[in-house]
């Protein structure tokens, strides 16, 4: 039997990472290949080797720690999350699954545990879109959503691509970029922990959930064009006003997105740039990013189509153009029955309350599920905040958390049945 995780031991490590933050004045920013992230990738590798893990990072970044199995010929079992943030976020938000995996390591060595199959903490590259306005960069290259020649694609906002970046960091893309892609078999089961970002485990006062299905999530950039003109000088009936026609755009998208039958599904415009932003001056462009998630993907596409007309719709009826980029839509994860009943036993035989969840927010797991049987662990968000410096979870929530994290992984990594 495994002892239990330190809640001093896991608030070391999140407390540790913390110190990497470009805006201490608010929050916690730690932005994809930045001085801090950079700083915070080498201190994670160092509790990582601190641990005795074996540690190897692929030419996307992506960083694997390993608990050597007594059959490392078997495929191994991943756990894992991210370290990048959105801008003044909390110090919880994929830190919590980087840590909690490590403290399930610390366990191993503690208690002298062998297990078959080799056993990862993966630190996923840039699950956050902050950088180069796309998620999950490193699991996508790993389930060959994104490859090397559309790495020279995506710019970050001073125009530098994801590629150029890789360059200059060292990363050996062109030569290894094709050794990321994984396929079914490389991996046995992938089990991810991290906190809810929703309030429901805490309005149910229960310590853990198991995630039964992933949303997923689908990207637009939108620009709306009408004509520029004196505010005062423009009659209200002669008018081509970007920024109304964008407002009626909102709430028609909101309405679709709450009439949506979806088990779970959001749609958000949640940046705007309004030409020319200034108080005596109809806008005469408007450019908007749309981020929906939906768990089910028949009525995510739905909606999408949907939107797209009534929008097309509104343009037309007030005279102005519009322009809808796609940058992705992403397919849903229903999580692996057998894992999740692994995770399930684990919480009963702890004496652990559970309820199984949706996850409106995506994850790296979203990704890794294209090759691999998975599953999430999430534990509760004080207040349900996150993506804020609110951003709170006990530290013996977490700790909780890492228990059943510890033992799901260790029956995976002594399992030869198929999931
Ligand atoms: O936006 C998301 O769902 C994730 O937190 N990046
Ligand atoms: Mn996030
Ligand atoms: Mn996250």
């Amino acid at each position: 039997m495994l002892s239990k995780a330190s809640a001093d031991s896991i608030q070391r490590q999140i407390e540790g990472m913390a110190a990497f933050n470009a805006t201490p004045e608010y929050g916690t920013t730690r932005i994809l290949f930045t001085k801090q992230e950079l700083e915070n990738r080498a201190y994670v590798k160092e509790e990582m080797r601190r641990l005795g893990l074996t540690v190897t990072e692929d030419a996307i970044g992506n960083i694997y720690a390993t608990h050597k199995g007594t059959e490392p010929e078997l495929a191994p079992v991943w756990t894992g999350s991210h370290i990048d943030t959105v801008p003044n976020a909390g110090n919880f938000d994929g830190m919590a699954g980087v840590v909690c995996g490590l403290e399930a390591m610390r366990l191993f060595n503690e208690c002298g545990v062998s297990h078959k199959r080799d056993i990862s903490v993966v630190v996923y590259t840039s699950e956050e879109p902050t950088r180069f306005g796309l998620s999950c960069l490193g699991s996508r290259a790993m389930s060959g959503d994104m490859l090397l020649e559309e790495t020279k694609k995506i710019f970050d906002q001073s125009g530098r691509t994801l590629y150029d970046k890789l360059v200059e960091l060292g990363y050996p893309v062109d030569e290894k970029y094709t050794d990321i892609l994984k396929r079914p078999g490389d991996v046995y089961a992938a089990v991810e922990l991290h906190i809810e970002q929703n309030n429901r485990l805490e309005k149910m006062n229960l310590p853990i959930g198991i995630v039964k299905k992933i949303c997923a999530p689908s990207n637009y950039v939108v620009e709306v064009t009408g004509v520029q003109s004196h505010a005062g000088g423009t009659d209200m009936t002669d008018r081509r006003d970007a920024f109304a026609a964008v407002c009626e755009m909102e709430l028609a998208l909101e309405k679709l997105a709450r009439e949506c039958p979806s088990e779970y599904n959001t749609a958000t415009i949640g940046h705007l740039e309004v030409l020319p932003n200034a108080m005596n001056v109809i806008p005469g462009k408007v450019t908007f990013t749309i981020d929906i998630r939906d768990c089910n993907w028949n009525t995510k596409q739905t909606l999408i189509e949907a939107f797209q007309s009534d929008f097309r719709r509104i343009a037309a009826n007030r005279g102005v153009s519009i322009s809808i980029h796609e940058d992705n839509n992403d397919a849903p994860l229903t999580c692996n029955e057998k894992i999740i009943s692994i995770i399930e036993e684990s919480c009963k035989n702890r004496q652990l309350g559970y309820t199984k969840l949706i996850s409106g927010p995506y994850h790296d797991t979203l990704f890794v599920g294209r090759f691999a049987p998975a599953a999430m662990i999430f534990v509760p968000s004080k207040n349900g905040i996150s993506h804020s410096p609110d951003e709170w979870t006990d530290y013996g929530q977490l700790a909780q958390g890492a228990d059943v994290l510890a033992e799901t992984l260790l029956k995976l990594a002594n399992s030869e049945k198929a999931l």
